[in-house]
């Protein structure tokens, strides 16, 4: 018996680690616009299999322009200047090269611990929405690990940066709003006594992805409030709903523990970047193009079930097709 226990305890010991580097190198910015200028905020969660990091390189792909590494105290800083594939017009000047790689290295970084590694750069204006993968290398005393998988790919998957369409020049630079992103249609309005619900969508997640935003537009025709308490769908263990607030600088989403409420002869839009219901614990990747159901629980009118159409990863809304207005 004590021999069986000897043989378990590698195998459950060797299980919590895999569970442990299911925490992935990310950057912090979901979406980002063409044409703005964001802060990048590189989030290492761990070691390398317990062992203290060094020295984390990050490569800037191609459409990330005039990056500006901030140094931490503790680590040196080392940026690599290289070539633009398409060169980048920085307030009028022309800039044909610039920042492509930033190495912090010779810190001391505890498996146990977490930090952060931070640039600021411009998103080209004519870069096309979409995913950009941000390779990330972390070298540890033992050992390394190259975050550089793109999506389907072998290996540790790269931070990657969502691209969505510039707001145009009324909006100045770092607004994501208003972009043009549309997704494949289920066209499906819902309607429960008095709430019309329209399009609702989600957006593709990454394999390994804990979570996802549903979003959709209600309207209650109804002369008394009522409120979104809950959600459901077979692909989440759970489901929350969420708003998005300013803390300091940074978005950030919270629990609306009360709901969302819908006032009486309103329409509340649940969009990227506020209110959206939250997937928690996915149990499987959505995938651009799919539909999935979600069943909606309002304080007076009751339940209903209705389809989300999953768009691209960083789709902006619900439309009819794509270029049409
Ligand atoms: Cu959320």
């Amino acid at each position: 018996m004590s021999k069986f226990l000897k043989t378990l305890a590698p195998a459950i010991g060797l299980a919590m680690t895999a569970t442990v580097a299911q925490a992935h190198v990310t950057i912090e910015q979901q979406n980002v616009a063409a044409g703005s200028t964001t802060k990048l905020t590189l989030r290492v969660p761990h070691g390398c299999d317990g062992s203290a990091t060094h020295t984390v390189t990050v490569t800037l792909p191609e459409g990330i322009y005039a990056a500006k590494p901030m140094p931490k105290p503790g680590w040196e800083l080392a940026t690599t200047i290289g070539a633009y594939e398409t060169p980048f017009d920085n307030h009028g000047t022309e800039m044909t090269e610039g920042v492509r790689e930033v190495t912090w290295s010779g810190g001391h970084l505890e498996d146990a611990w977490y930090d952060e590694f931070t640039l600021r750069a411009s998103v080209g204006p004519n870069v096309a929405p979409g995913t950009l993968v941000v390779p990330v290398t972390q070298i540890c005393d033992e050992g390394s690990i190259a975050w550089s998988a793109a999506a389907g790919e072998e290996g540790e998957p790269a931070p990657t940066l969502a691209v969505v369409a510039s707001s145009g020049g009324d909006h100045g630079h770092g607004h994501t709003h208003g972009a043009a992103m549309e997704v494949p249609a289920t066209d499906a309005t819902v309607t429960l006594g008095d709430l019309t619900i329209e399009g609702a969508f989600s957006r593709a997640t990454l394999p390994n992805a804990p979570v996802a935003g549903g979003f959709m537009t209600i309207t209650n025709a109804g002369d008394s409030d009522d409120r979104l308490i809950g959600a459901s769908s077979a692909v989440a263990g759970r489901m929350e709903i969420h708003e998005m607030a300013m803390d300091g600088d940074v978005m950030r989403m919270r629990e609306l523990a009360d709901g969302l409420v819908l006032p009486a002869g309103e329409t509340v839009t649940l969009k990227p970047g506020g209110y959206h219901v939250m997937f928690m614990d996915l149990a499987r990747p959505l995938v651009e193009g799919e539909t999935v159901d979600v069943t909606l629980t309002f304080e007076k009118a009751g339940d209903v079930t209705l389809p989300l159409a999953i768009g691209a990863p960083n789709a902006e809304g619900h439309g009819n097709g794509h270029g049409q207005h």
